[in-house]
């Protein structure tokens, strides 16, 4: 997909303020850091759009990415940082779900991983989340920037089997620093469109 058009549209954190249309979404998900809001902005050639920092937990909200006004990119918090409470913990557990088990306009969630490590038991348990609930997955797999070419066919291979990954769901090697995996990943998304 050509992107022409970029923009947030809202940030949520309740059902009554998620954008009222019927165009498809893609909502990313994955640890907190591992390359979420990096991901966005490569894909849209956006440089600042999708807030991104050195310290975890930048995303708080459930962000709405309109593109080219025919789909949204929802921006989700990351899990398994160390430093939330109890309560905030809860809260966002309750958002994430309500939102992925409702939403009839998500297509797809777009889970990101990091090349350099097999997934992370939260990883496991998200895509095991996702696949209770029949929510089809993509898995983006960052970072690749950070390991020689040699050895991302072993990486990719760990991180399938890890997630031990269904066959009818993808996974990209992407790196949001050089733009590998950026057309691959298009099209997948595309083809849930
Ligand atoms: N080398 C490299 N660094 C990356 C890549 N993707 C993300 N990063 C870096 O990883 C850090 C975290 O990136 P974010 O995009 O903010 O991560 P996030 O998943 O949105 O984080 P939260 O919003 O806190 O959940 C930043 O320092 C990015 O520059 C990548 O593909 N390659
Ligand atoms: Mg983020």
């Amino acid at each position: 997909m050509k992107v022409t058009s970029s923009d947030i549209v809202i940030s949520a954190v309740k059902p009554e303020q998620y954008p009222e249309t019927e165009l498809p979404e893609f909502a990313l998900a994955g640890r907190s850091n591992v390359g979420k809001s990096s991901f966005i902005n490569k894909m849209l050639n956006r440089k600042g759009l999708a807030r991104i920092s050195s310290k975890p937990g930048k995303t708080q909200t459930l962000n709405f990415y309109l593109i080219n006004e025919v789909l949204h990119f929802v921006d989700v918090p990351g899990y398994g940082y160390a430093k939330v409470s109890k309560s905030e913990r809860a809260a966002w557990g309750k958002m994430i779900e309500t939102y992925f088990t409702t939403r009839e306009q998500l297509k797809a969630v777009v889970l990101i991983v990091d090349l350099r490590h097999p997934p992370t038991k939260d990883d496991v348990m998200m895509y095991d989340f996702l696949k209770h609930y029949e929510i089809p997955c993509i898995v983006i797999a960052t970072k690749a920037d950070k390991i020689p070419k040699g050895k991302w066919q072993k990486h990719l291979r760990m991180a399938q089997e890890t997630l031990d990954l269904e066959a009818d769901d993808h996974i990209v090697l992407f790196s949001a620093e050089t733009g590998e995996g950026k057309d691959k990943a298009w099209t997948v998304i595309e083809s849930y469109m």
